[in-house]
C-alpha cells in the first residue's frame, strides 16, 4: 500500500518538530519545505540519520521546491514569523499573510486534495485567508490552536489538583488569543465536575482564574523565557494529533479554527470550536451548549477574531 505523504511548510522550530514526531510515529513519507532549502534539507537528512536508533521506516526529504510537496495527503504549514518577546501574535499579521499567500499559492495546484492544516499566527485570520487564497474546500482547511490552549489549560490543572493529565476532560475554544475561553463548568477531572473541587476547596475561585489568564498567556510565558522565538514542542504534538486523526480516521472531537458557517450563530469567518477530524477532514463542527456567561466570553473572542479580520481585509481587500 502507497504510504501517506506529510509536506510541512516551514522548517523551522516546529516544522522540524513535527518532521521528528511525524517520522518517530511513522505516519507517512515527510517532505519538509522550506525557502531556506539547507534547513529543510539539513533537518530532514538529521531526522533520517536516528532511524536506525529509533527504528522508524520513514522517508524524509528537505526542499525549496513545492513540486516535490506535489500529491501530499496533509500539508502542515508553519511558514511565517514567530513572536519575539513583548510582541502580540496580532503584530505578524502583515508579515504572515504575505506568506501564506505565497504557500497557498505554491499548494492549490500541486496538493488540492490534501487536508491543510495551518500553524502560522495570528491562527485564526491566517487559517481563513490560507482557505481563501488557496480555494481549497473549508473542511479541509483547518487551523491548529485549540489542541495547544487545551493542552496548557490541563496541565496547569494537573499540577494545581495534582491529578493525571490523563483524567482531566475539558476544552479551550475561540478565537487564539488573549480572549480564548476554557470552560470550567465544562471541565471534569475522572468525570467529576471541576465545581466539586472548588465546593471540597481543592482549589478557590482565585487561583482557578489565575490558571485560565496563564493559559490565555501560555505563549507569551514561552517567548519571554526563550527570548528568541515561541514555543514549539506543544504545538508541533498538537498539529500531529489532528495530522493523525485525519490520516488515521480516528474521528477524534478536538477544539481547532474551523469554518462556521452558521455554526455559534457566526457566518464566514474561522474560529476554535470543537470538530469531528476523520478521512473526510473536518466531518462535522460541534455545537455545544453555552450557559450566558460562556455566550458571553464566547462571543468576545469571536469578535476580536473579527476586529483582525477587518485589518487584514484593509491589508488586502481581496480577503472580503
Ligand atoms: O498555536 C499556534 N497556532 C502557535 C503558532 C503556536 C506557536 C507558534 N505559532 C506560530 O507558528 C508562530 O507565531 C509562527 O508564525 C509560526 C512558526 O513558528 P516557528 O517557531 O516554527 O518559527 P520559525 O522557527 O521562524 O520557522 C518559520 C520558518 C522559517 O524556517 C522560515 O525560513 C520559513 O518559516 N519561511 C517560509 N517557508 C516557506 N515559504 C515562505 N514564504 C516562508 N517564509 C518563512
Amino acid at each position: 500500500m502507497q504510504n501517506k505523504k506529510i509536506s510541512l511548510i516551514g522548517a523551522g522550530q516546529i516544522g522540524g518538530t513535527l518532521a521528528h514526531l511525524a517520522a518517530i510515529k511513522e505516519l507517512g513519507d515527510v517532505v519538509l519545505f522550506d525557502l531556506v532549502a539547507g534547513l529543510a534539507k539539513g533537518k530532514a537528512l538529521d531526522i533520517a540519520q536516528s532511524s536506525a536508533i529509533d527504528g522508524f521506516n520513514t522517508s524524509l526529504m528537505g526542499t525549496d521546491n513545492y513540486v516535490d510537496t506535489a500529491n501530499s495527503d496533509v500539508i502542515i504549514i508553519t511558514a511565517g514569523v514567530p513572536r519575539k518577546p513583548g510582541m502580540t501574535r496580532d503584530d505578524l499579521l502583515s508579515t504572515n499573510l504575505k506568506i501564506i499567500k505565497q504557500v497557498a499559492d505554491g499548494i492549490k495546484d500541486t496538493s488540492p486534495n490534501a487536508f491543510v492544516i495551518c500553524i502560522t499566527n495570528p491562527l485564526d485570520v491566517i487559517v481563513m485567508a490560507l482557505q481563501k487564497y488557496s480555494g481549497i474546500p473549508e473542511n479541509k482547511v483547518i487551523g491548529m490552536a485549540g489542541v495547544l490552549d487545551t493542552s496548557r489549560y490541563k496541565y496547569f490543572l494537573s499540577q494545581e489538583l495534582n491529578v493525571p493529565i490523563s483524567e482531566i476532560d475539558a476544552f479551550v475554544l475561540g478565537g487564539h488569543g488573549d480572549t480564548m475561553v476554557p470552560f470550567p463548568n465544562k471541565t471534569f477531572i475522572s468525570g467529576k465536575p471541576l465545581s466539586k473541587y472548588i465546593e471540597n476547596g481543592k482549589i478557590s475561585h482565585q487561583r482557578l482564574e489565575e490558571i485560565i489568564n496563564r493559559t490565555r498567556s501560555g505563549g507569551a510565558e514561552v517567548v519571554k523565557l526563550l527570548e528568541t522565538g515561541s514555543a514549539f514542542y506543544a504545538p508541533a504534538a498538537s498539529g500531529i494529533e489532528m495530522a493523525e486523526s485525519y490520516l488515521k480516521d480516528q474521528k477524534k472531537v478536538l477544539p481547532c479554527a474551523a469554518y462556521l458557517n452558521g455554526q455559534y450563530g457566526q457566518n464566514n469567518i474561522y474560529a476554535g470550536v470543537p470538530v469531528k477530524i476523520g478521512s473526510g477532514g473536518i466531518e462535522e463542527v460541534i455545537e455545544v451548549s453555552l450557559d450566558e456567561d460562556e455566550k458571553k466570553n464566547f462571543d468576545v473572542s469571536i469578535n476580536a477574531v473579527k476586529e483582525l479580520l477587518d485589518a487584514a481585509k484593509k491589508i488586502d481587500p481581496n480577503l472580503e
